[in-house]
Parts: structure tokens; C-alpha cells; sequence
């Protein structure tokens, strides 16, 4: 055992990408109104770019193997959230099974929001579907009952109230790429805008 190494603070490493700055509270960044989804009739669905569908209800989500994920968050108005602990499916879980050749997804939500990503980018255990935050029911305004977890990028990539995904050939920019945001959206590259 090397103490020098153990004593390491792990403040030496960047927590922040370039450009962001640190926040304690949770702003709401919601494009529109907050859609009430009931559970009785919510439903995630994995569309194949075959056009074969992959359905879950939310009592089979719940039955599906849950994790627990604690990571940061980053919006690309520029506030970050370190450290938040969420409950989950694997889109890993999800995907188990699929039968797909498509490279590019695109999540869909209720209330018709949408953004486009690389399907790789879902899988690798870094994204999930989550329904619980800190312990308790995700807050209607924070996209319960469930929504996107993609960590690593930009969180307009995490649709809220998501209601599926879309496995596709072509990538098809979703609600802010259309608006000129980046089409993949790294954090730590700064990836804001078209172009960046
Ligand atoms: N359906 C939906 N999902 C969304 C948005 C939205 O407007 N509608 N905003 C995105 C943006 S820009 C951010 S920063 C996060 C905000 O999540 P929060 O309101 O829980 O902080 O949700 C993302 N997902
Ligand atoms: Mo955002």
C-alpha cells in the first residue's frame, strides 16, 4: 500500500467541465408544461429501426433489475450538480435482447420533447431509465414519473417524462439540436452549439 497515493484528495481531480459552475439547489428546465403521466397507463417502448416494438409497463419496469447510480449532472446553461443518486434500469437491461444494426437513437417523451444520441452512447452502463431521486419519487417537474439518465453528456440529452427510444439508421436531431445545439453535446469538450 502506498500512503502517499491512498492521501490523494480526490479534489485533485477536475469534478467541474470548462465553463460550469457549481450548484446546491436543482433548477427545473422544462421546455413546456409539466405532462401528468398515471402509471396505470405509462408505458416505455423501444421502437427497432425494423419497426419491431419492445414494450414495458411500469410494473414490469419496476421488475426489471434496478440500480443505483450516483453521478453529476451538467446543463448546458452552465450549472452542475454533483452527486446526485438515482434509481434506475440499465438501458443495458433494456436493450437485452434487441436485435438492432442501428448506430443512433433518438429518446422520445411525453409531451413530445425529444434528443438524438449515438445508440453506443446509451449503452456501457452509462445510461438509464430512472424513477427515484435521493430516496424518494422522481418530482413530476424533474420528469417523473421517469426519466432519461445519460450522465456524461449534456443534460438536455436526458429527456424527462421519456416515453421511448428509437433505434435508427440515420441520426435525426431532436428538440434543441434542431435549435442549433450540439449534435452529441460532451460537457467536458464544451460541445454547446453547433460548430463548438
Ligand atoms: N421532456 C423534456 N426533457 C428535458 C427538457 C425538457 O424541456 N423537456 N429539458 C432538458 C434540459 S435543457 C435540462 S438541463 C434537463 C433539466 O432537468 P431538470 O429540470 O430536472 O433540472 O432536462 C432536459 N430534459
Ligand atoms: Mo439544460
Amino acid at each position: 500500500m502506498s500512503p502517499g497515493f491512498q492521501g490523494r484528495p480526490r479534489s485533485a481531480e477536475p469534478a467541474l467541465p470548462p465553463g460550469q459552475y457549481l450548484t446546491e439547489d436543482w433548477p427545473v428546465l422544462s421546455a413546456g408544461p409539466t405532462p401528468r403521466v398515471p402509471l396505470d397507463t405509462w408505458e416505455f417502448v423501444v421502437t427497432a429501426e425494423t419497426g419491431a416494438e419492445y414494450r414495458w409497463s411500469w410494473d414490469e419496469l419496476m421488475g426489471l433489475p434496478q440500480e443505483t447510480p450516483t453521478v453529476d449532472i451538467h446543463c448546458v446553461t452552465r450549472w452542475s450538480k454533483l452527486g446526485v443518486t438515482w434509481r434506475g434500469v440499465s438501458l443495458d437491461t433494456l436493450f437485452d435482447g434487441i436485435d438492432t444494426s442501428a448506430r443512433y437513437a433518438l429518446a422520445h417523451s411525453y409531451g413530445g420533447y425529444s434528443s438524438n444520441l449515438p445508440l453506443d452512447d446509451l449503452r456501457g452502463g452509462r445510461a438509464w431509465v430512472v424513477h427515484t431521486v435521493d430516496g424518494g419519487p422522481l418530482p413530476a417537474e424533474h420528469g417523473g414519473p421517469a426519466r432519461l439518465l445519460v450522465p456524461h453528456l449534456y443534460f438536455w440529452k436526458s429527456a424527462k417524462w421519456v416515453r421511448g427510444v428509437r433505434l435508427l439508421v440515420d441520426d435525426q436531431p431532436g428538440f434543441w439540436e434542431t435549435a442549433g445545439y450540439h449534435d452529441y453535446g460532451d460537457p467536458w469538450r464544451e460541445q454547446r452549439y453547433q460548430g463548438d
